[in-house]
């Protein structure tokens, strides 16, 4: 009834958002969100983020979804998305929300910046609106309201990245794409496929179609693995892009190839087909780098896959080789950076191409916390920080931990928050780091329950660690934000991990 008091919905606001924003002031004041609120975005380029937000209000404040308008400017009470119309400039991700009781607007340059706002302001609606979207409000439920508040907000990198190994254990589409949807709640932009390694192969190729249907038979422990036809791929890559995630294929050569070399024979220095493997060890395999079939070969690969990719990224592995001489691995890496050139995408490469000749647009993923890569400062490449000891989710939270591999140390929530990307890799400049991702090895995990609980807190650690200014990062006050996030998530039903680092509510 209206002589309830209104419900707050977040207990305490100003800790709702995570990753934290640059900028954010509390005021006084809030605004209701009623069967009466409109959501209107000014122009078509904010409508998906306008129907993103009803879909996640649902029919949690009254009997019918809110409306959604397209076109036309405020009016009293309505949540609009808009044009940046502040002087400030807010970049090709920013946004600045601003709360007032008599209405919200989210404004931006780019779509991509207006749907950051709109996650921001997600995470200040109630945390059971993850799910009551699906179902009416109770009777004489109390009016929501969101207190006053302006906040600009900005990224720090560019690239905010999680990487799924499909390879090693398979995930379905669907599983893919809720993994999708916990990367956008946190502003995550790149998903990284590990599309082929030792154990599986998992993107049919036309043109050689025994890889997917022979080497993606199998998988890590031996179930029966699994492939993603051209055009579940292609819905992957729409559905994270909606969610303005750039998709980053990964087909790992010439190591990492045993389910390539299983599926034809001709790839193989000795002409003989090499068996299944579901074991765990690396290193031991390698296309035969002085054939010229295996550069056909990857020419029909790489033109297959982005052929189906917009994003302008191809990533050709190239780690723990351990079979080839440095004089013939830099030769294969050189050329395939052609042949991924000639199809129209940058190569991204594991650190161990750093002392290969790059192209100034040809991208190295630091992964080993011990090995230098200043040489590639001078070479104009750019870096993207996944160090294990820091950034692996694979790695287990403590010794207690059930899944999960050791290899690079134990990675706490707090190891994977408390550091500076800027200084983890000498020699490389800020200037040159793209930004940071998080690889999710899949050794030892075979579900997306076991995927989320190593993901979660630690992923949404790293996204702030990505997005947020430095300054603002706090290891103690995270913690409290972070301890936050857990009727949230549990609404979202997130199987995370309770480290007990974490005051949880
Ligand atoms: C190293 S990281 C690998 C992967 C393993 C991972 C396990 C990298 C480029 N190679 O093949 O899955 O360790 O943590």
């Amino acid at each position: 009834s209206p002589a309830e008091p209104a419900r707050a919905a977040v207990a305490d606001p100003s800790k709702g958002l995570l990753p934290q924003p640059a900028r954010m002031i509390m005021q006084s004041g809030a605004f209701a969100v009623t069967p009466a609120t409109v959501i209107r975005a000014e122009s078509q380029q904010f409508a998906f983020s306008a129907r993103f937000l009803a879909n996640h209000i649902g029919i949690a404040v009254g009997p019918q979804p809110l409306t959604v308008e397209v076109g036309g400017g405020a009016g009293p009470g309505s949540i609009l998305i808009q044009r940046n119309a502040g002087g400030a400039v807010l970049g090709p991700e920013g946004y600045n929300l601003i709360v007032r009781q008599d209405g919200i607007t989210i404004g931006a340059d780019t779509p991509a910046g207006a749907f950051y706002g709109v996650q921001s302001l997600r995470q200040l609606m109630p945390p059971a609106w993850e799910y009551e979207a699906l179902r009416p409000p109770r009777r004489n439920s109390p009016p929501v309201t969101i207190p006053a508040m302006e906040i600009f907000d900005a990224p720090r990198f560019a690239w905010r990245g999680a990487m799924l190994d499909v390879a090693r254990h398979f995930l379905e589409v669907d599983e893919v794409k809720r993994f999708i949807d916990l990367m956008a709640l946190h502003k995550l932009n790149r998903l990284h496929l590990h599309l082929a390694d030792d154990q599986g192969w998992r993107i049919d190729i036309r043109s050689w179609p025994n890889l997917a249907s022979h080497g993606g038979s199998t998988e890590v422990g031996g179930g029966t693995g699994g492939f993603y036809g051209q055009d579940q791929y292609a819905a992957i890559v729409r559905y994270a892009a909606e969610r303005f995630i750039t998709v980053v294929p990964e087909i790992d050569m010439p190591g990492h190839t045993n389910a390539a070399l299983a599926s034809y024979a001709e790839l193989n220095c000795d002409n003989i087909a090499r068996p299944l493997y579901t074991g765990t060890e690396v290193g031991f395999s390698a296309l035969c780098v002085d054939k010229e079939i295996t550069y056909k070969f990857i020419d029909d690969v790489v033109r297959e896959i982005a052929a189906l990719t917009p994003g302008p990224y191809f990533h050709i592995g190239g780690d723990e080789v351990k079979t080839l001489t440095p004089v013939q691995y830099a030769g294969f890496v050189e050329r395939v950076q052609g042949i991924v050139r000639s199809h129209g995408k940058q190569m991204i490469g594991w650190d161990e191409i750093a002392p290969t000749r790059l192209d100034p647009t040809s991208i190295v993923q630091h992964w080993r916390p011990k090995t230098s890569i200043a040489e590639v400062e001078a070479k104009g490449v750019k870096v993207i920080m996944s160090i294990a000891d820091r950034m692996y989710l694979d790695m287990k939270y403590d010794n207690d931990t059930p899944i999960g591999l050791t290899w690079a140390g134990i990675v706490s929530v707090k190891q994977s928050y408390d550091w500076d990307p800027v200084t983890a890799a000498p020699g490389i400049s800020e200037r040159s780091m793209l930004g940071v991702e998080a690889p999710l090895w899949a050794e030892t995990i075979t579900n997306i329950r076991d995927y989320e609980f190593l993901a979660f807190p630690r992923l949404a650690a790293i996204a702030e660690v990505g997005w947020s200014p430095q300054e603002a990062r706090k290891w103690d006050e995270f913690r409290e934000r972070l301890g936050a996030q857990g009727p949230r998530w549990t609404a979202l039903g997130l199987n995370f991990y309770r480290s007990p680092e974490v005051p949880w509510r």
